[in-house]
C-alpha cells in the first residue's frame, strides 16, 4: 500500500496534502521513527512528541525563507524527514550519515545548529531583529521545550523580546519531562497554567472560534481581525494583575497569572499538541499576529510507542532497541561498568562518611550516573534544571558554609559555566569537586557534545587542580582525593563502559601531582621511548609499548593523571632518558596535555624531541563509533606505533601516518 510518506520528501509536498492526508502522514512518520531508529539508536521519545507539531509547520510556514529555530534540536528528525532527508533518516547519528542535531552545513533548511539547551529564543530573537532592521517578512518560530524554561539564558532572551520586535512566534512544546522529570519552580508553574480552568476555557474558545472559520491563510486574516473581541478574552485576563488565577505556589509566590504575557508576549494555551488540525489553525493564526506570541502546547513525549510512554527518560535517547517491544539488549556478562556508575556509586560510599557531601546534576541524573546518591540519600542531592551556571555558583555558595559539593556535569555542558568556575569557584579558591563526564568523544552525537576543550580551558586557571583516571579505580580514588584538597578540583573521564579494572570496596587517597609509570624502561639497548598516556589513553600507549618493545624499542609507559599540577619530576627524568617523548591525549593538541608537557620540557631545557598525539584544530564530526574517529584522526595504537617509528626512519611500520603534531 502506498503511503503518504513516499510521496513527500519536501516541505511543498506537505503544503499540497490536506490536514486528514497528514494526520495519516503523522502516523506514517511514527512508524518510520519507531523502525528507523530501532538499529541505531536515537532521540526517539521527543521526536514522536513533536510529530503533528513538524507537520503544522511546514503546512503553514515555509522554510528555507521562514526560520525554525529548536532549542536543543535533538527533536529535529520529523523536520529532517519532511526537508529532503528522508532517505538518509536511517543514517541519523552514524558515520556519514545525517547529524542528529540541527545542522547549518547539512540543510538549508536548518536555520542555527545546537545541541546544548537555552539558545533557541535568543537565536531566534536575533533573527527577528535582524529581519526588522532589513525590512524582510520572514516568520521566525522558535520551538522550545519546558525544561528550556530552566535555563537562564532563555529568561534573557524573553526579557528582551517585546522590546526587540512585534512579530515572534514562541512555541512551548510542554512534556514536562526534561530528560528526567522537569524539576523546579518553573515547571510547577506550568502545571498551574495547563490544569486552570481559565485558561483551558479560554483554549476551548479558541479553537471553536477557529473551526468556525474554513482553513486557509484568508479565514486566518478575517480571525485575526475578529480577534478584537477575541483578544480580550485571550489576554485581557492575562494583563490584568489577578492573584487567584494561579494559587500561591506554596513558595512564597502567588505566581504571576501568565509569565510570558508580563514579559510583554501572548500567551495562547493550552494547545492540544496532537491534534493536528489544531495546530494548523494555531499556527495560521500566530503567523497574522503583530505582537510577540507564545503558543503553549501540550505533548507526550514517545506518543505512539507504548514502552516509550511508559519510561520517558530511558527513550529520550537511547542505542538500540526492539521496534515492537521497546526492549534494548542486556548487557554482554563481562562488560565493565559505566564510568558514570562508578562515579555516583562512589560518591554514595563518600558521602556515608562524609556528612559534608552532597551531589549536584543539571539535568541529567542518569547520564552523570548521580542518580546513585539521589537514590541512597534523596536530601544530600541536588538537581537544578539545565543551569549549569546556576549549579556553579549554587555549589560555590555552599563550599562557603562549609559543605564539599560534587557537581556532576558533561565536560562540553561545563564550558557555558566558564565564567563563573573563573569567577565564583577558582578566584575565591572554594572546594568545588567538578565530575566531567563524557571528558572525550561523544561519537553519535558529534561536535555539540564532544568534550574535548577542558584541559586547555582548565589549566590556565590558578589554583586548579585537574586529573584524568586512567581507569576506573583511579576515578574513585580521585573523586574521593578531590574531596579532601583545599582547591576547586576538576576529574574529566570518558563516556561509555570503563576498563574493567577491579574498584576497591574504598576508594585510596592519592598524593596530588603524583605521576605512575605502569611500565618503566629495560634498558634493553633499544632507543628509548617515553609514552605519557593520559587518562584513556593510557591504555593505548601500554598497547602500543608492546607491539614497540617487541620491535626491540625500550619504552617507559608514564600514567600523569595530573595536568594540573603536573608531576614535574616524572616528566623531566622520563623526558631527559627518552630519545623520543610522545603524549597521547583525549583532548584537542591546542593547549592540551601535550602542550603543557611542551611548556614544562622548555622552563626545564629538557630538548628531548615530542610527538604529540590528541584531536587536531578542528570540530570532529559525529560517528558510529569513537574508535572509527579515533583511527581517522591517529588516536590509535597503530598510529602511535606509526608515528615513532616514523621518526626513527623505521619503516618496519605499514601503518598510514595520521596527524601532524
Ligand atoms: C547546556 C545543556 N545541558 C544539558 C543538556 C542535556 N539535555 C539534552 S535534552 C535535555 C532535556 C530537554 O528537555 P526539553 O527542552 O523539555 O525537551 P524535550 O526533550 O522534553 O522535548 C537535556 C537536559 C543539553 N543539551 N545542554
Amino acid at each position: 500500500m502506498s503511503r503518504y510518506l513516499d510521496m513527500v520528501d519536501s516541505p511543498e509536498h506537505v503544503k499540497k496534502l490536506t490536514v486528514p492526508q497528514l494526520q495519516e502522514l503523522a502516523g506514517e512518520i511514527r512508524t518510520e521513527l519507531i523502525e528507523g531508529l530501532a538499529k541505531g539508536g536515537g532521540h526517539l521519545g521527543p521526536n514522536l512528541g513533536v510529530v503533528e507539531l513538524s507537520i503544522a509547520l511546514h503546512k503553514v510556514f515555509t522554510t528555507p525563507k521562514d526560520k525554525f529555530v529548536w532549542d536543543v534540536s535533538h527533536q529535529v528528525y520529523v523536520h529532517k524527514i519532511l526537508t529532503g532527508r528522508k532517505n538518509r533518516f536511517r543514517t541519523i547519528r552514524q558515520t556519514g550519515g545525517l547529524n542528529g542535531f540541527a545542522l547549518r552545513t547539512e540543510s538549508e533548511h536548518d536555520c542555527f545548529g545546537a545541541g546544548h539547551a537555552g539558545t533557541a529564543l535568543s537565536a531566534a530573537l536575533g533573527m527577528a531583529a535582524a529581519r526588522d532592521r532589513r525590512g524582510t517578512d520572514e516568520n521566525i518560530v522558535c520551538i522550545f521545550g519546558d525544561a528550556a524554561l530552566t535555563n537562564g539564558i532563555s529568561f534573557e532572551a524573553m526579557n528582551n523580546i517585546a522590546h526587540t520586535t512585534k512579530k515572534f512566534i514562541g512555541i512551548l512544546n510542554d512534556n514536562e519531562w526534561s530528560i528526567a522529570k522537569n524539576v523546579g519552580a518553573i515547571s510547577g508553574y506550568l502545571n498551574k497554567l495547563i490544569t486552570n480552568p481559565r485558561y483551558n476555557q479560554l483554549a476551548k474558545d479558541f479553537e471553536n472560534f477557529v473551526r468556525r472559520f474554513p482553513k486557509g491563510d484568508l479565514a486566518m486574516k478575517l480571525a485575526h481581525r475578529a480577534e478584537g473581541g477575541f483578544k480580550g478574552a485571550l489576554t485581557g485576563v492575562g494583563l490584568k494583575p489577578t492573584t487567584s488565577l494561579v494559587e500561591s505556589d506554596g513558595r512564597g509566590g502567588h505566581g504571576s497569572p501568565v509569565l510570558f504575557e508580563e514579559m510583554g508576549m501572548r500567551y495562547l494555551g493550552p494547545i492540544d499538541g496532537h491534534n493536528l488540525p489544531l495546530l494548523v489553525s494555531t499556527m495560521e493564526f500566530a503567523k497574522t499576529c503583530d505582537h510577540p506570541i507564545v503558543i503553549h502546547i501540550l505533548t507526550q513525549k514517545g506518543k505512539g510507542f507504548e514502552a516509550a510512554l511508559k519510561q520517558p527518560e530511558k527513550f529520550h535517547g537511547l542505542g538500540p532497541y526492539n521496534a515492537s517491544t521497546g526492549e534494548t539488549p542486556a548487557t554482554k556478562p563481562g562488560t565493565p561498568p559505566n564510568y558514570q556508575d562508578v562515579m555516583g556509586q562512589t560518591v554514595v560510599k563518600l558521602a556515608q562518611k562524609n556528612h559534608a557531601i552532597v551531589g549536584l546534576t543539571a539535568a541529567m541524573p542518569s547520564g552523570t550516573g548521580m542518580k546513585h546518591l539521589e537514590k541512597a540519600m534523596p536530601e544530600r542531592y541536588y538537581d537544578v534544571g539545565i543551569a549549569e551556571e546556576h549549579g556553579v555558583i549554587f555549589a560555590a555558595g555552599m563550599c562557603t558554609m562549609g559543605l564539599r559539593p560534587i557537581v556532576a556535569i558533561y565536560s562540553s555542558f561545563l564550558q557555558r559555566a566558564y565564567d563563573c568556575i573563573h569567577h565564583d569557584v577558582c578566584l575565591q579558591d572554594l572546594p568545588v569537586v567538578f565530575c566531567m563526564d563524557r571528558a572525550g568523544l561523544s561519537a553519535n552525537d558529534g561536535p555539540t557534545h564532544h568534550g574535548i576543550f577542558d584541559i586547555a580551558y582548565l589549566r590556565c586557571l590558578p589554583n586548579v587542580v585537574a586529573m584524568a583516571p586512567a581507569n576506573e579505580d583511579e576515578l574513585a580514588d580521585m573523586i574521593y582525593t578531590a574531596t579532601t584538597v583545599n582547591h576547586p578540583t576538576f576529574i574529566r573521564y570518558p563516556r561509555g563502559a570503563a576498563e574493567g579494572v577491579p574498584v576497591k570496596a574504598l576508594p585510596q587517597l592519592i598524593e596530588v601531582g603524583k605521576a605512575l609509570v605502569p611500565q618503566d624502561f629495560a634498558d634493553n639497548g633499544g632507543r628509548k621511548v617515553a609514552l605519557f598516556g593520559l587518562g584513556p589513553m593510557n591504555l593505548i600507549a601500554i598497547k602500543a609499548a608492546a607491539q614497540l618493545v617487541a620491535d626491540g624499542y625500550d619504552v617507559a609507559v608514564i600514567n600523569p593523571r595530573f595536568t594540573k599540577p603536573m608531576d614535574a619530576a616524572a616528566h623531566e627524568c622520563y623526558g631527559r632518558a627518552a630519545d623520543l617523548a610522545v603524549t597521547l591525549e583525549d583532548h584537542v593538541l591546542m593547549g592540551g596535555y601535550g602542550s603543557a608537557v611542551l611548556e614544562l620540557f622548555s622552563e626545564m631545557a629538557v630538548t628531548t624531541p615530542v610527538v604529540r598525539i590528541g584531536w587536531p584544530d578542528q570540530f570532529i564530526e559525529h560517528a558510529t563509533t569513537q574508535d572509527e574517529l579515533r583511527n581517522k584522526y591517529g588516536l590509535s595504537v597503530e598510529n602511535t606505533v606509526a608515528k615513532v617509528k616514523a621518526h626513527f626512519g623505521d619503516t618496519t611500520s605499514t601503518a598510514k601516518l595520521v596527524g601532524g603534531a
